[in-house]
């Protein structure tokens, strides 16, 4: 078995054009489709994404639904709600939570490759080094546990967020 941190890789780039089985968007509540990363992925899907979308009712802070990819390489869209940060403890508990319930309908859903990007991290004002620390925990938490996901990749659109990935990742890998 593959330990959980060889799972794990770091991309810089875009997400839309990954060729994984699921993609995770941050969206919001209403999963009606918005800036950042969730507006990228509803253009590159095309209009089918926003009508799926219009199903579900939205998506409460910390959960997360799945819909077809569409025109995306991708087969499956993840949409998970990030908190909008404020500094508080709870923060912490529902951006871990969008990471684990991202995981769960994954594999749920016989998805072996899976590609996060920085949730919560962009309009909703994460700090991203604590953003990454709860990233890596949860998912390796979730693949000790799990082991049908065989690769996680998290994409970051800047060189230094990037670089705090990598940076994150090789000391939890030399601890
Ligand atoms: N590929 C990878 N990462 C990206 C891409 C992309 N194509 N585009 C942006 N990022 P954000 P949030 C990075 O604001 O903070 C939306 O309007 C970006 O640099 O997209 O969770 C939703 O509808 C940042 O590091 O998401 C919500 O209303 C990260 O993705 C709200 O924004 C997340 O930034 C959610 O805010």
């Amino acid at each position: 078995m593959t330990a959980p941190i060889e799972k794990l890789e770091v991309r810089q780039g875009d997400i839309t054009r990954l060729a994984v089985d699921a993609i995770v968007n941050a969206a919001n509540r209403s999963l009606l489709g918005g800036g950042g990363v969730d507006g990228a992925i509803h253009r590159a899907a095309g209009p089918e994404l926003l009508a799926e979308c219009r199903t579900l009712g939205g998506c409460p802070t910390g959960e997360a639904r799945l819909t077809m990819g569409y025109r995306l390489p991708a087969r499956y869209v993840i949409h998970t709600v990030g908190p909008v940060y404020r500094g508080r403890h709870e923060d912490a508990r529902l951006l871990t939570s969008c990471y684990r319930h991202s995981l769960a309908l994954a594999a749920q859903r016989g998805a072996r490759t899976i590609a996060f990007p920085a949730v919560s991290c962009g309009v909703y004002g994460y700090p991203i080094e604590a953003a990454c620390g709860i990233a890596v925990d949860a998912t390796l938490a979730y693949l000790a546990e799990e082991d049908r996901i065989e690769r996680v990749i998290y994409v970051l659109f800047s060189a230094s967020d990037r670089r705090i990935y990598e940076d994150h990742i090789a000391r939890r890998g030399q601890a």
